[in-house]
């Protein structure tokens, strides 16, 4: 029998404000919120202190982008307007957000725990899944090493869920916030899992949960005991059997774990706008550069692609495109050059042109093909997909 998986789920806490909090101490253990704009970024007095923008003086249309949990113990969460949010804690702190740095942290934080378990599926800016089936060691003190290892390379604290599988770890993580550390089994189930709301399982969002309610489900015990008949008539059959799985914690999701581009595309749009006949020469110049440059960004990024597509944005601002899906995978000038002209051979060519485009997509990353892909001449062109507007 295969040894049973160990899959994580890690969670930074308030992420956004405790990037924030680094640079900005003193407002440790104040109701902080994020989500202003520039104008109310803090402003050093001539005595060395900090002046901080305070909710109450916030006049617009802004959300809290994400509070900490001493803003939160107001009732101040994520997506609440920033002026409603100021009726219930006028005196928090008030910051704007700066991607910038949250994003630059979210790589440190990511690369520390890739040194303990290499095996990590990114899900955003601050979560992932980790799989810890094949590391060495008990999954408490491994919970511990990274989390250490996270507040080392950051100074920040996350919460981490460990279970079989990523649709019971992602539950398990948000049980203790913030710095959480929850273990949790399928003999666990019935009484962690089934009294919290349905909702709570990743998928089901608010009109799943309002159609639940009506049928008189509300918490994932009930949704797991409802009979699965029962859900696929009222949700179809294969999320009604999903439904029926998740209650009950069964998932055998893989991590992904090389996140694959959807496509590799390169666009111009031209100094003056170009005509077909008139300016062939500097369109054909033009055209075959774009692929050119496609071609390099695949071979860079390790990428074939079986999909070729074109772009082309007419003066009056009509946008078109069109593709075709090859046999197998290229990566090379000349196979797209090819495949892209074929394209361009499919839309009118009677108006000026202001933009061009070219785009490889349907991507398989070069290491998993067998072998290097053939140059063939004439039969390559298998389907043509229909127009899609831009
Ligand atoms: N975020 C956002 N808009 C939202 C929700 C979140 O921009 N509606 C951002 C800000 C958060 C970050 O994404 O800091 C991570 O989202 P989480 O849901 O994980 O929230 P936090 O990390 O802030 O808090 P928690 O401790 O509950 O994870
Ligand atoms: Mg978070």
């Amino acid at each position: 029998m295969s040894r049973p998986r160990r899959i994580a789920h890690l969670d930074m806490d308030a992420f956004f404000a405790s990037v924030e909090l680094l640079r900005y101490p003193d407002l440790r253990g104040q109701p902080v919120v994020v989500g202003g704009r520039s104008v109310d970024a803090p402003v050093t007095q001539p005595d060395g202190t900090r002046r901080y923008a305070r909710l109450r003086d916030y006049v617009g249309r802004g959300v809290v982008t994400t509070s900490t949990y001493e803003a939160r113990a107001l009732g101040v969460f994520s997506a609440m307007g920033l002026m409603k949010s100021a009726q219930l804690a006028p005196d928090a702190i008030l910051l704007p957000a700066d991607f910038e740095a949250y994003r630059a942290t979210s790589r440190r934080f990511k690369a520390a725990v890739a040194e303990i378990a290499p095996k990590i599926e990114d899900r955003g800016i601050d979560e992932i899944y980790i799989d810890l089936t094949d590391v060495p060691g008990d999954s408490e003190p491994l919970a511990r090493r990274i989390k250490n290892a996270v507040f080392a390379a950051t100074g920040l604290t996350c919460s981490i869920g460990i279970t079989p599988n990523k649709l019971l770890a992602k539950i398990c993580s948000d049980l203790d916030k913030p710095d959480g550390l929850t273990l949790l089994d399928h003999s666990d189930m019935p009484r962690r899992i089934w009294p919290l709301p349905a909702r709570k399982i990743n998928g089901i969002g608010p009109k799943a949960t309002e159609k639940l309610t009506a049928l008189g489900i509300h918490t994932i015990g009930e949704l797991a005991q409802a009979p699965v008949d029962f859900l696929v008539a009222h949700f179809g059959r294969s999320s009604g059997a999903w439904l029926h799985a998740a209650a009950n914690g069964i998932d055998d999701r893989e991590l992904s774990t090389d996140s694959v581009p959807r496509s590799i595309s390169r666009e111009t749009t031209f100094e003056r706008d170009l005509h077909a006949r008139q300016d062939r020469a500097a369109l054909s110049e033009i055209f075959t550069s774009l692929c050119q440059r496609v071609a390099a960004d695949l071979q860079r990024k390790g990428y074939a692609g079986r999909t070729i597509g074109i772009k082309l944005r007419y003066a009056d601002f009509q946008t078109v495109t069109r593709d075709i899906t090859l046999p197998a995978p290229v990566a090379d000038l000349a196979a797209i050059r090819r495949a892209a002209g074929e394209c361009l051979k499919r839309v009118p060519l009677d108006q000026r042109l202001r933009l061009l485009g070219v785009r490889v997509g349907t991507l398989t990353p070069l290491a998993e093909l067998a072998q290097p892909p053939r140059e063939r001449q004439g039969d390559l062109f298998v389907g043509l997909d229909a127009d899609t507007p831009a």
